[in-house]
């Protein structure tokens, strides 16, 4: 007799070794993905709420520790759905059981694809966002392009190393950047945002500024990826509304200059997913549709080197939101942190960074060497595509 561990962490390797047994595929997915393990923080939470909560767990068969205005529920994903459903005997608040059958829904329903002003970007394969940066100062690529042309040039040759996406940004937001005024940066941004979508590749723009925003989706940009997530400008949840362009929603605290005084966490992933879930929803309550929001846990943005590779390990937790997510490892301190490697030499452990990400979900990966990154994740991909075809 013989013990064969089946990667019962990974659903689809379940449901492949079942299915390779006999088990009819369908139904081999349905008991792989049921078999799923999730553990849900809730918080906060009355002791009313919590009491109920340990019942309820009890009757579905899940495990549930509590604290102080916490509870942490785990189990099988199947489980965990009867939990949120309605009981006849109604064990737990209806509040309650919505909010966990919201998000268990909400889980579930990562779109396949992002709609963006122009068309909508399939995302079965992972996409490269190639970073352009018209600025002279940014911290790894600052000065590099300076005329249009040379803008240009160096996005033509990032679309021929894969990317799929073009990020224009005029603005370093490494920590302590001094910020240029806004008409610098829509001289600096616009002019290339036209020159590189004309060649018909997807344009985002990288701006805080709901005015440069809307320039740029004026001369041709289709999305735009803001470091503050719509919090900065009060006005920039309107510009990408009523452009109808896609929107990068990334999590950071304060601002470039204050940002790393407020890197403390007592549980980094949960407080990010949390922070950035408040500002997806005031991007949805502002009229911006589900299917153009991507989220972004902000590597380097109010991070320590932990907590950057905690939430690169934990990136369930932001996933789970619903929505496809990006990072932007790219060449960044904590890479040299676990490296040794200076800036110009980081891009070998952005694209490991990245595999690493994509395995645990992620979809989208901002770089400054599309090449290095296009080939790294060629090979998660196509890790994650037989995993799918086996399944
Ligand atoms: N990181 C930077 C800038 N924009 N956007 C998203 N969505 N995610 C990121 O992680 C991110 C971002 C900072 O990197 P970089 O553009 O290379 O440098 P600088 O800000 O100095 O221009």
């Amino acid at each position: 007799m013989r013990v064969t561990a089946l990667a019962g962490d990974v659903p689809a390797a379940l449901a492949a070794a079942l299915a390779a047994r006999g088990v009819e595929p369908e139904r081999a997915d349905a008991l792989a993905a049921g078999g799923a393990p999730v553990a849900l923080l809730v918080e906060p939470l009355d002791d009313l709420a919590a009491a109920a909560l340990v019942r309820g767990a009890a009757r579905a068969g899940v495990d549930c520790h509590t604290g102080d205005g916490w509870a942490v529920v785990s189990g099988p994903l199947a489980r965990l759905g009867g939990l949120a459903r309605p009981a006849a005997d109604a064990v737990l608040p209806e509040r309650l059981s919505a909010a966990l059958g919201r998000f268990l829904q909400g889980r579930q329903e990562a779109p396949a694809g992002w709609r963006t002003a122009r068309r909508t970007l399939p995302l079965e394969r992972s996409c490269v966002v190639g970073i352009l940066n018209v600025t002279p100062d940014s911290f790894s690529d600052g000065g590099r392009h300076g005329t249009p042309d040379a803008a240009l040039a160096a996005a033509v040759a990032m679309c021929a190393a894969g990317a799929d996406v073009i990020d224009v940004g005029g603005e370093s937001t490494r920590p302590g950047a001094a910020r240029p005024e806004a008409e610098e940066e829509l001289r600096r941004v616009v002019p290339v945002v036209r020159a590189v979508a004309e060649t018909g590749v997807p344009v985002s723009v990288d701006t805080r500024r709901a005015a440069v925003a809307e320039a740029a989706l004026a001369a041709g940009a289709e999305i735009v990826n803001d470091v503050s997530g719509l919090a900065a400008d009060p006005g920039m949840a309107e510009v990408v509304r009523a452009a109808g362009a896609g929107v990068v929603v990334m999590h950071m605290r304060g601002d470039p200059h204050t940002m790393d005084a407020r890197a403390s966490y007592r549980d980094v992933a949960a407080e990010v997913a949390a922070e950035l879930a408040e500002r997806r929803d005031a991007a949805l309550a502002a009229g911006i549709p589900r299917e153009a929001v991507v989220l972004d846990p902000g590597l380097g943005f109010a991070k320590t080197t932990a907590h950057n590779l905690a939430l690169l390990d934990r990136l369930a937790t932001i996933t789970a939101l619903g929505h496809p997510v990006m990072v932007g490892p790219s060449r960044k301190r904590f890479l040299g942190a676990v490296t040794g490697r200076p800036v110009d030499r980081r891009d070998p452990a952005t694209a490991a960074a990245c595999v690493a990400a994509r395995l645990r979900g992620a979809r989208l990966f901002r770089v400054h060497d599309v090449a290095a990154a296009r080939e790294a994740l060629a090979v998660a991909d196509a890790v994650l595509a037989e995993r799918e075809g086996e399944a």
